[in-house]
């Protein structure tokens, strides 16, 4: 049977979830990415902004330039996370297995689904309905038989399209695009083939196989390919993690037992909420560890039944961080703690005590406010130390790795 792929995605995400927060921006040109006079670039540019010429990646101070009357927003990655977040939440209504690509589009396959809906014209349309109904926002969405044609349509369709390749057109419906439009090529990439006189996807598609492969190795393939409007890649779900972690490196290398525990406790306390909210519980635990000098060490500890809770997570890193730091008595530069052997948390009541039930109603009464409220409104006696230390935001403490402060 002919595939039938979906892409979508939101346009200007970041954007329009401020929109949506502030209606008076609606109709103007709005920029996110920070204040005009700010060393940043441009994440995310309204379209009204787009017609002055500004765009992702532009400097902040050029965009402001081209268009002085901009408002320019500082935007919280939070609230773009939550959006995303209910925006997955919709489309797993239409498809079990959609494959998210960064925070604002992803893949379906809807192969089969025309019975459901009508037809996947009518699929697409629906979900387009639903993300306006339920989080105000714009999505464009294209449909083809693969997935470079399905993302080069949803892209042509921008803003709030809808636009459907038919089987079988997907060669002539490319061709007439400038190569830049084709996913895979890049600034350079579109440069050295405007060098060879190609500048139309049609231009590059018959262009000889071997041409291409001497010119771009393993890649020119692909590029043949995608420019044929062929693509065998299945959509796939992410793949599911096999372990979850956090670390931190210190801003000065450190000996203190107690700013020690406190971080591991608040690195325990991240991996368990994370844990809890993939539904999953782990049987493994491990302590990494970076000294001064570089060498860096972990420690495993096996349990005898899965944990999800805060509480095991501290004590099994604590313990093993006792015995590493009776061994080594150099400063410690960083500090992690994960979890692996993962498994689905599932219904585990008749192994529980009391005392662990009493945890785990504990654990989940603190996710919900921290939920709610941010990660740092409750806290548990040993990290309130760390409130000296790092500067705080709603979203937890800022460590000095910021990748890793999640
Ligand atoms: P995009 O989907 O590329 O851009 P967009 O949603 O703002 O606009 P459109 O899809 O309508 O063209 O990226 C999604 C979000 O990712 C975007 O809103 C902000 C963020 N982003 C960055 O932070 N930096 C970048 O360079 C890009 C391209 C996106
Ligand atoms: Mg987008």
């Amino acid at each position: 049977m002919a595939r039938r792929i979906i892409h979508i995605d939101l346009d200007a995400f970041f954007v329009s979830v401020e929109q949506v927060k502030n209606p008076e921006l609606k109709g103007k040109p709005v920029v996110v990415g920070g204040r005009p006079e700010g060393r940043g670039v441009v994440a995310s540019a309204s379209y009204e902004a787009r017609a002055f010429g500004l765009h992702a990646g532009m400097p902040l101070t050029t965009a402001s330039r081209l268009c002085p009357q901009a408002i320019f927003i500082q935007g919280s990655f939070p609230k773009y996370r939550d959006a995303s977040q209910r925006f997955m939440t919709i489309l797993a209504d239409f498809s079990p297995y959609p494959e998210p690509l960064g925070l604002d589009e992803a893949y379906l396959d809807a192969t089969g689904f025309e019975s459901i809906y009508g037809s996947v014209h009518q699929m697409a349309a629906k979900i387009k309905q639903r993300i306006k109904d339920e989080l105000g926002l714009d999505a464009s969405v294209g449909v083809a038989s693969c997935k470079v044609v399905a993302k080069v349509a949803s892209e042509l369709s921008k803003p709030d399209g809808l636009l459907e390749v038919a089987a079988g057109e997907e060669r002539s419906f490319l061709a007439p695009l400038p190569i830049a439009k084709l996913p895979g090529i890049g600034r350079k990439t579109e440069r050295r083939l405007n060098g060879l006189g190609v500048n139309t996807i049609g231009e590059l598609s018959i262009m000889p196989l071997s041409a291409l492969k001497s010119h771009f190795g393993a890649s020119g393939e692909v590029l043949h390919r995608f420019a044929n409007g062929i693509d065998d890649r299945e959509v796939e779900p992410p793949a599911t993690a096999k372990s979850i972690s956090r670390e931190t490196t210190f801003s000065k290398d450190t000996g203190d037992h107690s700013l020690l525990k406190a971080t591991l406790r608040y690195l325990g306390e991240r991996v368990g909420a994370d844990l809890r909210q993939r539904g999953k519980r782990a049987r493994c635990i491990t302590l990494k560890l970076r000294y001064a000098d570089f060498t860096t060490i972990t420690r495993r500890h096996t349990l005898s039944q899965t944990c999800d809770s805060d509480q095991t997570i501290f004590n099994t890193g604590q313990g093993l961080l006792k015995k590493a730091l009776t061994r080594e008595r150099q400063p410690v530069r960083l500090i992690g703690i994960g979890v692996s052997s993962l498994v689905e948390s599932g219904r585990q009541l008749a192994l529980l005590d009391s005392s662990a039930q009493r945890q785990e109603q504990l654990d989940r009464a603190i996710d919900r406010i921290r939920k709610k409220y941010g990660f740092t409104a409750i806290q548990t006696g040993r990290t309130l130390l760390l409130k000296e230390i790092f500067p705080e935001s709603g979203e937890g403490y800022k460590l000095h790795t910021p990748s890793l402060s999640r």
